[in-house]
């Protein structure tokens, strides 16, 4: 597989600062398929000395300009789809065909979308005898999962670069290589050396540097809760800004009146898709008590046609997991759902084959509100079915977890569907399946994080603003 032996920082591929290398796995085949530079705090410094360099520069470029940027990197994207599809699927394992209808083709989208973002928002406003001016935050340091590689890079420097800030980007070390031709359209995009820079290596020596180093103004991460509650303590005792997009265990609300076939059709492609490796997904079924048994048997039926299997099989809907620590967390929660009394339905913890990090996709029914499955992020294929006796039980049940990223409701007509939505602790809600919006915002309530990405309210993350008052 295509890789650079080196990091993009100053507009150019430059050496790294120490020896050692990371090696990217190919979790369908468990072979190494590349090596990357593992970033060292020193690679991380020139990258932010770099990125303060050029932020004058940038910071002052007419929004006419930023757009024409992002609308290049955008064009730039497009033009390595099927590079970029077959690159994440060797390194995530993601079926070929989703790498290439989302994980290739999202990004363009995004991009695109802050192309004219750029280029419409008023980033000065007069409010009484006030001029409000919205400035960019200063070099951001984006840290970023290896779940959705491309997108969760560009849903950060888009806005960013939008904004008039100058940014470097640490990779999960799972997916180097995505990011590796993320830098290559940066550079054919013609943005200017330094704006944006790549630092391959681990979370905890690259990543650790970038959080704490004193020069970045702003930290925007994506992954655990548990690096996002380390990474928003530094954030807050150097009192810069910091934006977490973290974990969830988002309820699909299935109402009495709604068409249940439909839903819990949808609701098992949510959760298998992308291995169930999406922070979004609907984990938790909650079905009334008299239609319970219907839809755990539609939900067995519908996961039948998900079998695991090769990513390159243009029938293949469910890959391997990411890594092999993945692979045995989310098995120890399907013992742990057994132990606790869920029943399993299909699926198990049992891998399917002896190579790759495959699970088969799981079903539990049974499911009770207080089992460990039931709160806690699995980042697998599997799904949940609670049951719920009437509708306050059912948000007493979809808002009783520490998260709150997102969910999905389903009732008879939308407006019935909606009210409900109005009442759930979340940051987004699909209403009877909803439709992928890339200028909504989306980002978490409660333990899912700060902040929020996508759209307007995304790029003013990565601004801040001083009042002129006359
Ligand atoms: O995440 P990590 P992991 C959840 C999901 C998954 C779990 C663990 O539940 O099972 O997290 O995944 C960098 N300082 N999500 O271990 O470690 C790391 O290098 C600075 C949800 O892969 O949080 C990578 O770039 N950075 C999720 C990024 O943080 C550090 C997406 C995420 O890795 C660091 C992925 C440190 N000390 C996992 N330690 C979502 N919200 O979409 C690690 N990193």
């Amino acid at each position: 597989m295509k890789a650079h032996d080196s990091m993009y920082i100053g507009g150019e591929w430059r050496p790294a600062a120490g020896p050692d290398t990371i090696a990217v796995v190919n979790p369908a085949t468990e072979q190494v398929i590349a090596e990357v530079p593992a970033g060292t705090a020193e690679d991380v410094d020139a990258a932010v000395r770099a990125a303060r360099a050029a932020f004058p520069g940038w910071a002052a470029t007419a929004p006419a300009e930023r757009a024409a940027r992002l609308a290049a990197l955008r064009d730039a994207m497009a033009a390595r789809k099927d590079e970029i599809a077959e690159t994440v699927t060797a390194e995530l394992g993601s079926p070929l065909r989703l790498s290439k209808a989302v994980h290739a083709s999202v990004p363009v989208a995004v991009a695109g979308s802050y192309a004219e973002l750029a280029a419409s928002y008023a980033f000065e406003e007069r409010i009484g005898n006030s001029t409000v001016l919205m400035e960019p935050v200063g070099v951001v340091g984006a840290i970023t999962p290896w779940n959705y590689p491309l997108h969760q890079i560009v849903a950060k420097v888009a806005p960013a670069l939008a904004a008039g800030c100058t940014v470097v980007v640490k990779p999960a070390e799972d997916t180097p290589l995505t990011a590796q031709l993320f830098a290559e359209a940066v550079h054919e995009a013609g943005v200017p050396a330094g704006v944006v820079n790549v630092v391959t290596g681990t979370g905890a020596v690259a990543g650790q540097a970038l959080a704490a180093h004193e020069d970045v103004d702003l930290v925007s991460f994506t992954g655990s809760t548990a690096v996002g509650r380390l990474i928003g303590a530094t954030a807050g005792a150097a009192i810069k800004r910091v934006a977490l997009e973290l974990g969830g265990k988002s309820a699909n609300v299935i109402l009495p009146s709604a068409d249940l076939a439909k839903a819990v059709k949808a609701g098992v492609a949510n959760v298998m898709t992308n291995s169930g490796q999406t922070c979004s997904a609907w984990t938790r079924m909650l079905v009334h008590t008299d239609r319970y048994d219907e839809a755990v048997e539609a939900a067995a039926a519908a996961v039948a046609s998900y079998r695991a299997g090769d990513p390159h099989d243009e029938l293949c809907r469910v890959g391997p997991l990411v890594n092999a620590t993945q692979h045995a967390r989310v098995r120890g929660y399907i013992d742990k759902g057994v132990a606790e009394g869920a029943r399993l339905v299909t699926g198990g913890a049992e891998p399917p084959y002896d190579t790759g990090y495959f699970i088969a996709p799981t079903v539990f029914a049974d499911v009770t509100p207080e089992m460990t499955i039931a709160q806690e992020e699995i980042f697998g294929p599997v799904l949940s079915l609670l049951r719920y006796e009437d509708e306050e039980d059912a948000l007493r049940i979809a808002n009783g977890t520490v998260y709150g990223l997102a969910g999905a409701v389903w009732a008879g007509d939308e407006a019935e569907a909606a009210a409900f939505a109005r009442r759930m602790d979340t940051g987004q809600v699909d209403i009877n399946g909803g439709r992928f919006n890339p200028l909504a915002p989306f980002g978490g309530y409660k333990q899912s994080g700060v902040g929020r990405e996508l759209g307007a309210h995304g790029l003013a993350e990565y601004l801040q603003t001083k009042s002129l008052q006359f």
